[in-house]
């Protein structure tokens, strides 16, 4: 195939996690999670406003802690649902997110790393106010822009015909 030269598309995303400590009457702990566990967390890769991402973004790989079973998840896209994961645990860690394209894009994964927060340490009375007013919710979350350089034809037509 041939690439569409001189052309560079961009798609904003965003990733990160977002945790709450377990609380009797705001996040009870079901039934069944270890007793160590103090939080429920989410990582995610979603569009802005939850825009489609998946005429772009295959799959998602999430590497967690290997402390935790089943460490290596892999998360298939659906079209308009964000690439999401929920676990609970005690600690804090760095999330290996790999993305898969679409095979007409004909690009290799690419890695992020993302650090899980459970705590809100070093955030400003500001936004610690804002984070009781949301349940205590420690929201860490990054904007990206996957750059598409020079696409080949077919996968240039599928970004620009959405
Ligand atoms: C620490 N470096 O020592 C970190 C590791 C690991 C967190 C944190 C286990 C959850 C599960 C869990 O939360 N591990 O067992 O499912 O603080």
């Amino acid at each position: 195939g041939k690439r569409v030269k001189g052309v560079q598309i961009f798609r904003p995303f965003v990733y990160g996690t977002t945790a709450k400590p377990f609380d009797e009457k705001t996040n009870p702990k079901p039934p069944g999670v270890p007793e160590d566990h103090t939080h429920s967390w989410t990582v995610f890769v979603k569009g802005i406003d939850d825009v489609d991402i998946t005429y772009w973004l295959r799959r998602v790989q999430f590497k967690l802690h290997e402390s935790i079973p089943n460490h290596v998840r892999m998360i298939e896209g659906e079209k308009g649902k964000p690439f999401l994961l929920h676990e609970t645990g005690w600690g804090e860690f760095e999330i290996a997110i790999k993305l898969y394209y679409v095979p007409e894009s004909a690009e290799k994964p690419q890695t992020l790393y993302h650090h899980l927060r459970l705590h809100p340490y070093g955030r400003t009375d500001e936004e610690k106010e804002a984070m009781r007013l949301n349940g205590g919710q420690v929201i860490s979350w990054a904007y990206e822009e996957q750059l598409f350089n020079e696409p080949y034809e077919p996968f240039y037509e599928v970004l620009t015909s959405g």
